[in-house]
């Protein structure tokens, strides 16, 4: 079982949606960015960067015992997932390098470009008009070369839907935040809403809305939405409920049990119940209302 070490972010999303689309069995450890897990030990024994998504693969790329990988950059791991599984790249070796070209758009354009221009148009606390014309330029620029490149071809590497499209998409959706009309450009919007269309992209990026899924089955699907702006979780799916908690609840419950019922805080503990779906009936409503008899025995 992959390890997904990630949040609901665009970057993270790339992850979830191919994962999904894979059917590969995985499980999500949140690092909540915003409240500095990113820095914290644990997650830096995993990647030296300090930035989501990075997945650990106890099978490696040849499948069950094969030598153990670890990885971060979100562009690297779907490469890594697409070889693994022979799917979303195609074999054909030119048409290879097409699916990597626009990868590669996407990790040195789209994410980084995007990424200022919501930086500067919606967080920074001054408003730089110069920064913001400059992003916003390169932001409507990149979606030219998107919609030119999407009047000849049904997806980005060509008529296959793969890894260079998962990568993208999640960056393009919600085009208001960066003040896009997508009617614009037709052609990406003809490629988004197909992308939007597939059951797997509407779970693993949870409907367009910020999205922080775990799973612990195979294509178990969204389960909860978070407000990442708000911090709060609200269950979306009921039906596919499964335990979703930040570090610091898991902290908090940890902490509890052991005043509860004097029991050592063992690390081991804390992973389980990271990692365990469906130890609470209610989860998705932190923290952990329904899970203490479970947890105790
Ligand atoms: N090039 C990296 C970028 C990763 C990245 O910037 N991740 C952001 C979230 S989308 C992050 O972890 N930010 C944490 C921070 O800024 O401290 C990738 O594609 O994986």
């Amino acid at each position: 079982m992959i390890d997904v070490w990630t949040w609901p972010t665009p970057n993270g999303h790339k992850v979830h949606i191919a994962l999904e689309e894979l059917g590969l069995r995985y499980r999500v450890i949140p690092v909540n960015i915003g409240a500095g897990d990113q820095f914290k030990p644990e997650f830096l024994a995993i990647t030296p960067n300090h930035r989501i998504p990075a997945i650990t693969d106890p099978d490696g790329p040849d499948g069950p015992d094969g030598k153990a990988v670890t990885l971060f950059e979100s562009g690297a791991i779907l490469i890594y997932l697409a070889e693994k599984t022979g799917r979303l790249m195609p074999s054909d070796p030119v048409a290879r390098f097409m699916c990597l070209q626009w990868l590669m758009f996407q990790m040195g354009g789209v994410g980084p470009m995007f990424g200022q221009y919501n930086h500067f148009a919606a967080y920074a606390p001054e408003k730089l008009p110069y920064a913001i014309e400059r992003y916003g330029n390169e932001v409507r620029r990149l979606h030219r070369v998107l919609d030119k490149r999407l009047q000849q071809a049904e997806f980005l590497a060509g008529p296959d839907y793969g890894i260079a499209d998962i990568a993208t998409f999640p960056w393009v959706r919600n085009p208001d935040r960066r003040d896009i009309d997508l009617q614009e450009y037709p052609a990406v919007a003809r490629w988004h809403d197909a992308i939007a269309a597939r059951p797997a992209a509407r779970r693993g990026g949870a409907g367009g809305q910020p999205a922080q899924d775990a799973h612990d089955r195979r294509g178990a699907g969204g389960d909860v939405r978070q407000d990442a702006i708000r911090g709060t979780l609200t269950p979306v799916e009921p039906w596919r409920r499964i335990n979703v908690m930040t570090a610091h609840t898991i902290r908090e419950h940890c902490h509890e049990q052991h005043h509860l019922h004097r029991r050592p805080r063992r690390r081991r503990d804390c992973r389980a119940v990271l990692l365990r779906p469906a130890l609470t009936p209610n989860s998705g409503r932190l923290p952990f209302a329904g899970a203490r008899g479970k947890l105790a025995g």
